[in-house]
């Protein structure tokens, strides 16, 4: 529909240079393909300085009528979403283009007869359900800015991001369901609702039927408020650089920043990374395992692929539940086409045993893809032999919430893959490389901090609130760049390897180290699978290098294995990296999206585990209480 996608290397190649060459040409190019209500006056307007980047300024639309009405002629009988449930036994929903389009509008209309104005910020608090899509798709269309808070998250971090963003509606559920257990929302969003004045009204979606508390005048039920509207909306003209929404990321430190994107340039480059990374094709079935809750379910589930008019899915559930074959069941059952999810599920569910897997016909799947953490080479083949048996390429997606769509990815099938490689930036995207004197890497086989140096059009815009900690964070570490606070090594093929955070980085006795170059030094050793260093106060030093470590098997003797470590990491980074404590350990804590919770070892290590901060994303709790008590 929008244009061809690339079909070869030499075509990727051309559009590189194409992009390059004249970037507002080519975007300018793929805008034509949208539908606007005004077209706008100039393509792009940027400064890294300041920084202030527009794309498309003057034009106006609604991303909605892009992702919805256009569709309607075309694909209106189309399933849009097809939704699984947490349980197995529970029913089913597809969702057609239509019937989205009509409950976008109706929903529309609920926010507006509760108040809800262009520019109003509107937190959104829910389980994986449909009506999580079509809350997201209401804001969008009446103009407010959604701030969806991932529905694992603690009553305080609710309130938190609720009083930043001075949101004045909530919209949760009753309850959600995950695996065996049910997460009591509404009592969750009651307390942080204590702590968060600015809420007038919360609108509450029965799903699990958990018996609330509903507050008169402040707290209505959904069902009950779509009694009392009609299902026409005309969609509010928005500005190009209009928020769209705002999506919190916890930095490594300090509060969590709310990323702001804006419609017209988000709504340009999901829509042609979707097509252009996983190669879609008209009708296939398309599943993304996040949760909208994080970036990846922003782009990848709801505005990519509905802009793209493909049909997304949508899973209630967790991997593991009632068993570790449920990921391979659904796809069997629904003859899933494309299926992106994190390493940390691969490998979890590799852990489990091919008798999981086995059982179901994998055959319908063409094209796999991977976000969130870089993925090691064992479990890329496990991925790659035992679900796509060797005949669905696999693409190593990297981005993050502030890129708004994926950066440094092969096209599936068409650019070349190669284990642990995100491989090379999309069009449109200018990479490099920085040295630790800030210059730019001109050459091959180097490592560096990767960094961005001109716009692309889904790039944030701004932290909320805080525009300074915006240029701090992103644009004044290197001039006239936009540092990503990723390292990467690009090979002699010129292909990008991204080897973790950079701002992990540790002051040793005056030295900087990266916990990312120690980490991968002592992965080296054949004993080890995965390693995370954190430092902890020492009284020489200032900082001490503390290690958890997680083995194959179990060391014979502790100690010799200890030494073998710090030999690999004396001879590859040097001595003065060596840890002073390493701790054998059998998990790590990390979010459900995979990534190490630092500051947790960070708390751990430094003997202060009483105070671990909020713990509630934390996919297994129990590791920390491993690790509390096998404390060096
Ligand atoms: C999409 C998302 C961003 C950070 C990023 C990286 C890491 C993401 C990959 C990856 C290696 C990948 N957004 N990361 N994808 N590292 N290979 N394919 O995850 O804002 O939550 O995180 O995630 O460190 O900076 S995010």
């Amino acid at each position: 529909m929008q244009g061809n996608r690339i079909k070869n290397f030499a075509d990727y190649k051309k559009e590189y240079q194409k992009s390059i060459k004249n970037p507002e040409l080519f975007w300018e190019k793929k805008a034509e393909n949208f539908f606007w209500r005004k077209k706008w006056d100039i393509v792009l307007d940027w400064d890294f300085v300041t920084p202030d980047v527009k794309w498309f300024d003057g034009g106006k639309l609604n991303i909605t009528e892009n992702c919805l009405d256009r569709h309607l002629e075309t694909r209106g009988d189309q399933v849009a979403i097809k939704w699984i449930a947490n349980n197995p036994d529970e029913k089913a929903r597809d969702i057609t283009y239509k019937e989205l389009h009509l409950n976008v509008c109706s929903f529309a209309n609920v926010l507006k007869r509760n108040g809800v104005k262009k520019g109003d910020r509107i937190c959104i608090y829910m389980p994986m359900v449909p009506e999580l899509a079509i809350a997201v798709l209401s804001c969008a269309r009446i103009g407010a800015i959604h701030s969806v808070v991932f529905a694992g998250f603690s009553s305080k971090s609710l309130s938190d991001r609720i009083n930043d963003a001075d949101c004045n509606i909530l919209i949760t559920a009753d309850g959600g369901f995950r695996g065996d257990k049910v997460i009591p929302l509404k009592s969750i969003s009651d307390d942080a609702m204590k702590n968060a004045p600015s809420i007038e009204k919360c609108i509450v979606l029965k799903r699990t039927n958990t018996s609330i508390n509903m507050m008169n005048g402040r707290d209505v039920w959904w069902h009950e408020e779509l009694e009392n509207v009609d299902s026409n909306f005309d969609a509010e003209i928005m500005n190009s650089e209009d928020p769209l929404f705002i999506l919190y990321t916890s930095g490594s430190t300090g509060k969590p920043k709310g990323i702001v994107h804006t419609n017209a340039g988000y709504m340009i480059y999901t829509e042609y990374s979707f097509k252009n990374v996983f190669q879609y094709e008209e009708g296939d079935i398309y599943w993304c395992t996040a949760d909208i809750g994080w970036i990846t379910g922003h782009s990848y589930i709801v505005y990519g692929p509905l802009l793209s008019g493909a049909t997304t899915m949508m899973f209630e559930g967790i991997p593991t539940y009632p068993d570790a074959g449920r990921f391979w069941k659904i796809i069997e059952e629904n003859k899933v086409n494309i299926f992106y999810t994190a390493p940390t599920a691969i490998r979890s569910l590799e852990a489990k045993g091919l008798d999981f897997v086995t059982p179901y016909d994998l055959s319908s799947l063409k094209v796999l893809g991977t976000v969130g953490e870089p993925i090691n080479e064992d479990a890329w083949h496990w991925y790659n032999q035992e679900i796509g048996k060797g005949n669905a390429p696999i693409v190593d997606t990297w981005w993050q919430t502030e890129t708004g769509g994926i950066m440094i990815s092969n096209l599936a099938g068409v650019t070349p893959a190669k284990p642990t490689f995100a491989t090379l930036p999309l069009p449109g995207i200018q990479t490099c490389l920085i040295d630790e004197n800030g210059q730019e890497i001109l050459k091959n086989s180097v490592e560096g901090k990767l960094c961005v140096k001109f716009p692309w059009p889904s790039m944030a815009r701004t932290i909320y609130g805080d525009h300074n900690r915006f240029r701090e964070t992103y644009f004044s570490k290197f001039k006239n760049k936009y540092f990503t606070g990723d390292g990467c090594l690009i090979d002699e093929d010129g292909m990008y390897r991204i080897t973790g955070r950079v701002d992990d980085v540790l002051v040793v006795s005056g030295h900087n180290l990266g916990t990312a170059e120690i980490e991968s030094a002592i992965d080296e050793h054949e004993n080890v699978c995965e390693t995370a260093i954190v430092g902890y106060p020492h009284t020489i030093k200032g900082n001490g290098v503390y290690a958890f470590v997680i083995c194959h098997h179990q060391a014979d003797d502790e100690e010799s294995l200890r030494k073998e470590i710090n030999e690999l990491v004396s001879k590859i980074v040097g001595p003065i990296a060596k840890a002073d404590k390493i701790q054998f350990v059998s998990g790590l804590p990390k979010t459900r999206s995979g990534k190490i919770m630092r500051r947790i070892l960070r708390k751990i290590a430094s003997g202060d585990s009483e105070n671990l901060g909020d713990t509630s994303t934390l996919l297994d709790p129990s590791v920390v209480k491993e690790i509390k008590c096998g404390v060096q």
